[in-house]
This record gives C-alpha cells, sequence and structure tokens, in this order.
C-alpha cells in the first residue's frame, strides 16, 4: 500500500472513533442498516424527501416530493348542492330525533381527499466482497447530514447524503479508503407510471401520479389506483454521476461505476404542479425541464461548495435555539438502544433535548413549500395508499404539524400551512354554500389536500359523522394566521394576508349560527371531532346541537378577528356584530363527573377515553381557559383529562402534554412526555391502533401507530410550553418545569408580543432571563407570583435576576 494511502486510512479511521467517542448532543446514530422505514433516516428541504437506509451491499432512498399527489384541483361542479339537507337535520335535531338528524347528515358529504403519492426508490447496488465490520450510521440534526460507514476487505466505505434547499438537490457521496474500490449500480424504481432513459453519465425517470386514489383506509376495493397518461401530476427525476477514477456504463435504466476513487451523485426532483387550481398537465409546470435545470446549476459545483451553502442555510434556522437539561451529554449508545433504556425509566435529558431538536429538524426539512404544507407523514411517504391517504386532516393534526413553528423560532417554516389557508378559502367559498347553505365567508371539513379540498369527505354517506360531518377546518386554520402575527408583530401580513381569511372565517360561522331554546347561540348540526355520545335512551351518535368544541373554535375565531379589526382600524361594525354574537354564545358547561361538558347536554361518552378532546381547545391550542383567568373551567378541563386518562395515541400524546403543561402541572405533563417517547418496534406501518399504542419507532419518528409525524411536532411544542407561556396576560417563565428538569438553559424560544427569551434555572428556580424585544412592543414577565412590566426598544436584550429585577 502507498504512504499517501496509509495515512487516507488511518484518518479516516481516527475520524471514524472520534465520532463514536464524542457524541455530539444533535446525533442519531446505529451500528446497523435500517431494515425498516422506522429505522431509516428522514432527509428533506422542505419539498424533496428522502428516507435514506444505508444498507451495505444495498442501499435505498426513498424519493419523495411534496407536491406529488393524485388527483387535479377541486372540480366546484362535482359537488351538487346539497344544503337543503341542513334545515332538515336542524329540524330533526329541534325535536331531539337525534336518530333521524344522523342519517340525514350522514348523506351531507362530498367525494374524499386525494393522497400524497411516493415517487420512487433509488437503489445502490454495492458490488463488494467480504463482510462488513464496524458498521456505523448517524443523522447530524444539527448539520442535516446522514452518514453511513463501514469497513470491508481492509476497506472503509464512506457515504454522505444530504438534501439542499438553496441548490435544490439531493446529494449522495461515496467514498472509500482505497483506490479504485467503489463499484456500484445505480437504479430507479416506482409504483407510478414510468419510464427510464439514460445519457451522459445520467439516468432520467418521468412518469405521472394516479388521477384517483381511494383511501386505504376503505379496505379492499376494485381497482383502488387510477392512472391515466393524460391526468395526473408529472415528475422527473434525475441522477447525475461525478467519479474521481474509474468508469461509468450506462443502460436504459442503470449506471454503473466500476473501480472509482470517489463518487458524487446528483439527484433533481421536479414536478409539474403549478398551484392548487392549475391543472397539473394543461396548466402544468415542465418538470422535465425544472429538473435537468436544477441539476445542471448543480452540477457545476462541487461537493464542498454544495455542502457548505446546505448548511449555511440549515443552520440559519436550527442554530436559533439551544437547550441543555441538568448539564446532561449524551451517552454512548445507540439511539434506539437509548430509547429502550429509557422507556424503562433511565434518565437520559440529553435524548429529551434530542426529541426536542428532531422536531424543529423535521419541521425545517419538511415544510418550505408556499401554499404545501407538512402532511401526515411529513414529505416522507412509501406507499401508494398511505395511512389516512398522507393527507392534511384539519380536526387536529394539520394544525398540530405548525405548533412548534412561532415558539420554536421557525416561524418561516409556518408560510407554507399559512398560505394553504388562503386556498382553502377559495374552495371553502363554494363549501359554505353548497353544503351548508351560506353565501357569506368559507367553511373548510375535517379532511383537505393538495387542491385545498373544503368539502365534507366521506364519499357521499360511507362514512359516519363522527369523523366527516365537521365543518371547523377553517375556523380552527384561521387561528394560526393570528398566532402569527401574535409572535412576529408583522401588521403588513395582518393586514396583507391574514385578516381577510380570518374574516371570511367569522363570516361563516356568524351565519352558520343559530339559537337554541334558551336562547343562546349554537351551531346545528355539529359534532365532536370524531367521538360519539350515549343518550338518556341509549342512542350512540355524533350528531347534536351545540357540540363545545365548535363553540371554542367560534370564540377563538371571533375574538381575534375583532382584535384584527381592532389593530388594523377597519370594520368596527362587522366587529361590534362578532361581540354581539360572543356574548350570545352558549356558555362552558360543567357536567355531573366535575368535567368540561363535550356534548351540549351532560350525555356519557361512547369512549370515555377517546383520543381526541376537542372540547379543551380553549384551554390548548386556545387562550380561553387558564388556571388564572377561568380557575373553576380550568379545573373542570383537568377533570376531562383525568377521565381520558393517559394511554392513547401519539398524536392525541403531544396534545396532551401541551394541555397539561397550560394547567401548569409540569410533573403529570413530563410524565406524559416520557410516555411519547415509549419505545415501539418498526414493523413497516403494520400495526395501527386508535386506543393506546402511541410511542417512538428507533428513528424517533411518532407512532399514532402507524407513523404520523405530528405527534413529534406536538410532543416538541409541548416542551417549550413547559418552559415558556405567552398571551394575552403577559410571558409565564418556566410554568410548568418537571422537577425532573431542576437545571437547565434554553436560548432563543419566542414569546407572543415578539420577544426572544433566553433562560437559566437551578435547582427548579430561575436565576437568570434575557428578553430580546423584536419588535419594540411593551413586555410583561411573570414568574411565580412576581411581574416585571416595561417598555422596549427594538433589538435590545433585557435581563433580569430570579426576583425580576433587571441587571
Ligand atoms: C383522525 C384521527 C386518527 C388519525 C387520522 C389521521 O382520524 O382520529 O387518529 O390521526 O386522523
Amino acid at each position: 500500500m502507498k504512504n499517501t494511502h496509509l495515512l487516507l486510512l488511518f484518518f479516516t479511521l481516527m475520524l471514524g472513533n472520534l465520532h463514536c467517542l464524542a457524541q455530539s448532543e444533535n446525533v442519531l446514530w446505529y451500528n446497523r442498516p435500517a431494515e425498516y422505514f422506522e429505522e431509516a433516516f428522514l432527509l428533506g428541504n422542505g419539498k424533496t424527501g428522502a428516507t435514506v437506509f444505508g444498507g451495505i451491499q444495498s442501499d435505498r432512498i426513498f424519493l419523495n416530493d411534496v407536491t406529488l399527489w393524485s388527483g387535479g384541483p377541486v372540480d366546484p361542479e362535482a359537488n351538487p348542492d346539497i344544503s337543503y339537507l341542513i334545515p332538515q337535520v336542524r329540524e330533526a335535531l329541534a325535536r331531539e330525533d337525534y336518530r333521524t338528524a344522523e342519517q340525514i347528515n350522514r348523506k351531507i358529504q362530498g367525494k374524499f381527499s386525494e393522497s400524497y403519492s411516493p415517487l420512487g426508490t433509488l437503489y445502490i447496488e454495492h458490488n463488494q466482497q467480504g463482510t462488513a465490520t464496524g458498521y456505523y450510521r448517524e443523522l447530524d440534526i444539527g448539520k442535516s447530514l446522514a452518514t453511513v460507514r463501514y469497513d470491508s476487505d481492509g476497506v472503509t466505505y464512506t457515504r454522505e447524503y444530504f438534501v439542499s434547499h438553496p441548490d435544490r438537490i439531493l446529494i449522495i457521496r461515496l467514498s472509500a479508503s482505497k483506490q479504485e474500490a467503489l463499484n456500484f449500480t445505480v437504479k430507479f424504481r416506482s409504483l407510478l407510471r414510468y419510464t427510464t432513459s439514460s445519457e451522459d453519465k445520467m439516468l432520467h425517470a418521468q412518469g405521472y401520479s394516479p388521477y384517483y386514489a381511494y383511501p386505504s383506509y376503505m379496505g379492499k376495493v376494485p381497482d383502488p389506483i387510477r392512472f391515466d397518461e393524460l391526468k395526473g401530476t408529472r415528475f422527473s427525476a434525475d441522477i447525475q454521476v461525478k467519479n474521481k477514477g474509474g468508469q461509468v456504463t450506462l443502460s436504459d435504466s442503470t449506471i454503473t461505476v466500476s473501480d472509482a476513487n470517489e463518487v458524487v451523485l446528483y439527484l433533481s426532483v421536479a414536478t409539474s404542479f403549478n398551484g392548487f387550481d392549475k391543472d397539473p398537465v394543461r396548466d402544468g409546470l415542465e418538470s422535465r425541464a425544472l429538473a435537468a435545470y436544477q441539476l445542471k446549476r448543480a452540477y457545476n459545483q462541487d461537493y464542498c461548495t454544495l455542502k457548505e451553502r446546505h448548511q449555511k442555510d440549515y443552520q440559519g434556522f436550527f442554530d436559533r435555539v439551544k437547550m441543555e437539561l441538568n448539564g446532561s451529554t449524551a451517552p454512548d449508545l445507540p439511539t434506539d438502544e437509548r430509547l429502550k433504556r429509557y422507556a424503562q425509566g433511565s434518565i437520559d435529558n440529553s435524548l429529551e433535548v434530542l426529541y426536542f431538536q428532531y422536531g424543529r429538524y423535521l419541521l425545517i426539512s419538511s415544510s418550505r413549500t408556499e401554499g404545501v404544507p407538512a402532511n401526515l407523514q411529513g414529505i416522507w411517504n412509501p406507499y401508494i395508499r398511505p395511512p389516512w391517504s398522507c393527507n392534511y386532516t384539519m380536526n387536529i393534526n394539520a394544525e398540530e404539524n405548525y405548533w412548534l413553528a412561532e415558539c420554536a423560532n421557525l416561524s418561516e417554516m409556518h408560510q407554507p400551512f399559512l398560505t394553504f389557508i388562503k386556498n382553502l378559502a377559495v374552495t371553502g367559498k363554494h363549501t359554505a354554500k353548497a353544503y351548508y347553505g351560506v353565501d357569506k365567508g368559507w367553511a373548510a371539513g375535517h379532511n383537505s389536500d393538495i387542491w385545498a379540498m373544503s368539502n365534507p369527505a366521506g364519499d357521499h354517506g360511507k362514512i359516519a359523522p363522527r369523523s366527516c360531518s365537521w365543518n371547523m377546518g377553517g375556523t380552527w386554520a384561521v387561528t394560526h394566521l393570528w398566532e402569527h402575527y401574535l409572535f412576529t408583530g408583522d401588521e403588513t401580513f395582518l393586514k396583507e394576508e391574514a385578516y381577510s381569511l380570518m374574516k371570511g372565517a367569522a363570516e361563516f360561522c356568524l351565519a352558520w349560527l343559530v339559537m337554541d331554546k334558551q336562547g343562546y347561540l349554537i351551531t346545528s348540526p355539529s359534532t365532536s371531532p370524531e367521538a360519539q355520545y350515549i343518550t338518556p335512551d341509549g342512542f350512540i351518535g355524533a350528531t347534536l346541537y351545540g357540540g363545545t368544541s365548535d363553540l371554542a373554535m367560534i370564540r377563538e375565531c371571533f375574538e381575534q378577528t375583532m382584535k384584527a379589526s381592532r389593530v388594523l382600524e377597519v370594520d368596527a361594525g362587522f366587529r361590534d356584530s362578532l361581540k354581539t354574537a360572543l356574548n350570545r354564545l352558549h356558555p362552558y358547561q360543567i357536567g355531573k363527573k366535575g368535567q368540561l361538558q363535550e356534548w351540549y347536554y351532560d350525555w356519557e361518552d361512547e369512549e370515555p377515553q377517546h383520543r381526541h378532546q376537542s372540547h379543551l381547545f380553549g384551554l390548548y391550542p386556545g387562550h380561553q381557559i387558564s388556571t388564572e383567568k377561568t380557575p373553576e373551567l380550568a379545573d373542570a378541563a383537568r377533570k376531562t383529562l383525568e377521565i381520558r386518562g393517559d394511554q392513547t395515541t401519539g398524536w392525541s400524546k403531544g396534545w396532551r402534554i401541551n394541555l397539561w403543561a397550560r394547567l401548569k402541572d409540569g410533573n403529570q405533563t413530563y410524565k406524559m412526555f416520557r410516555e411519547l417517547l415509549s419505545y415501539v418496534e418498526p414493523d413497516g406501518a403494520k400495526r395501527f391502533a386508535y386506543n393506546g399504542g402511541g410511542g417512538t419507532y428507533p428513528n424517533l419518528l411518532d407512532a399514532h401507530p402507524p407513523f404520523q409525524i405530528d405527534g413529534n411536532f406536538g410532543g416538541a411544542a409541548g416542551v417549550v410550553e413547559m418552559l415558556l407561556q405567552s398571551g394575552d396576560e403577559g410571558i409565564y417563565l418556566l410554568p410548568a418545569i418537571p422537577d425532573a428538569w431542576s437545571s437547565g438553559s434554553v436560548s432563543g424560544i419566542c414569546a407572543r408580543g415578539g420577544f426572544d427569551i433566553s433562560m437559566n434555572w437551578k435547582d427548579g428556580k430561575l436565576t437568570r432571563v434575557d428578553v430580546l424585544s423584536k419588535t419594540g412592543k411593551d413586555c410583561c414577565i411573570h414568574y411565580v407570583g412576581q411581574t416585571a412590566t416595561f417598555k422596549t426598544i427594538q433589538g435590545k436584550i433585557y435581563s433580569f435576576d430570579a426576583g425580576l429585577a433587571e441587571r
């Protein structure tokens, strides 16, 4: 062996060892390749998604593009006007005839949402002899970089993977400690319709998504996936090789590299999606030209330049927040081992920080495309009939995905959802009229998709009202617009983007409300997402009037719209009508068990431990119920949570963590957080559980089960909620700090009003807080009964000690 080779081998081995010894706090690592999706690494630039398995002989990378869905723009004509059924349901409800009301309500449905399509899989088949040893696989979420390394036959093989946002490219670099050791074949496969061709060290794949994909939860049906050459979003994937040494040979569907020293694979993906209201064929983007353009631009750059640019861009977001708990460092164990130990009761504060930062990593990696939010699986899905169509489930999941965005200093990542609401309002105008007979404002149902579908789903009566007969999707969604304004103070956004959407949602609700027998305003028909009641005569159903969660969402929407109109000094008359309606809404009721009533009457629940708890919306994410402002309602909410219990699905645990935090019960919040990190066996989405079973897979993805990303985001948001809460009354420091987090520090988390907060605490007590004013608004901070109120100057930092005296 030449001297230079020996030196290279020495440094590579050294580096490998260093990695294992000095585990960065931001690293997930394993000592074997992933077998299941739930063990693989997720990489993304907010548009292109890559799921990396890191196999030795055969490596697989699932590819996704956030804009590749089945179907096409919503056709308003496809929905006949069935709003004449509304008076019939109302009449049945007024007669307290719940059976009839339920039957008619079921007819008020349109089509199912479309489905997120898997783009394809890249295979890298290695022609290596010998058994691999020393296998090491890591995802560094501080750098958004995956690495695989192993030794075989005296050669150390290393692969690095990242997806760059600035250069719109997936990069895989393969290297070896010995010259001419790289021998592999690259191929592309897809479950969609596609063809491949090759030229000039490049493999080109193009195809299209189905025009129709029936949801997997409807089970086996004939022809669930339908393709038509003339329909469906087009996609292109171009893969080009840059090799040092060796030869490259091509076939129509493969690239083979022989005897190379180092190879960089450039992979560029594009689709024809051109907006929610544009036909992806007739008015689509030129996906082929776009993919080729991106590839050419990136191919002119060398690996190091691309990597540097990627990391600079990524770290611009990721590095904004730092956290440390009890001075703990990561134990030198693979992440799945740590998770297993943790689930058995071990203390691993650094794993808790990793889980929080991983939530931030996933949001940066999945949410950077205007009008296209992260879906149920973020952007990572290999299935042609994914769980729940991988859609936007508007009765919790789509919103939960974004609870983290503002408070964890990732406001830019909120934009895909905020801009999506604009699209939803367009189709939602038709939905309001055709399904609910309301010709003011807009409404959306419980399922949506990239085409901003807003009609109540259910395929014209195939699904019971418990999930499909719900029209508060818009009402809930617009609260995100106001939250964005509160955190950023961006009045231009409020004026030009948010207000008209908020007003439209409020207008719908104002027209939708009816008077009950006591003279209160209520919704009718109403449901409480996915839960069912039992009436005193034993009827189990979902359709009722005056459901608490509808009214909670309407309350929040009205209050926020009024505040926005005041800030913008517009619509004084409309504001008055909202105020009048607000005062007449049926108030919260406390039931005989001391619980916050879910139903208009104090009926029994069909499933008292149900995963949804939408009637607690006013506690979290809303701001109507708090231990200070409404102690009785807060107690009732606590009772409800106690009855619901702690065993639930992943996203539901994520929600309950935030609810318990708002009740300022740090230890109970922490208990739930620990349970969210229960180890769940990877299984390729085989196990579905609706009651209990929530937890975390080896790759730290949330298990509903199956994988659903909302639990990651909800859980990470809950970490902030334990450390910081903010609202009209100001900022609460360490409001729900658990005993287990007795000391620590955090920097860069955000509060409403436009403040970045950094804190240190020791023995459970705050020692220092720094408040950076981003907008120059007045500030008020609270800590254990003490309050400091002060004026601020934009850009200035204000420091306080434990007694809230300025330092
Ligand atoms: C609702 C939830 C399920 C699941 C699905 C995507 O139906 O009740 O638990 O999260 O959405």
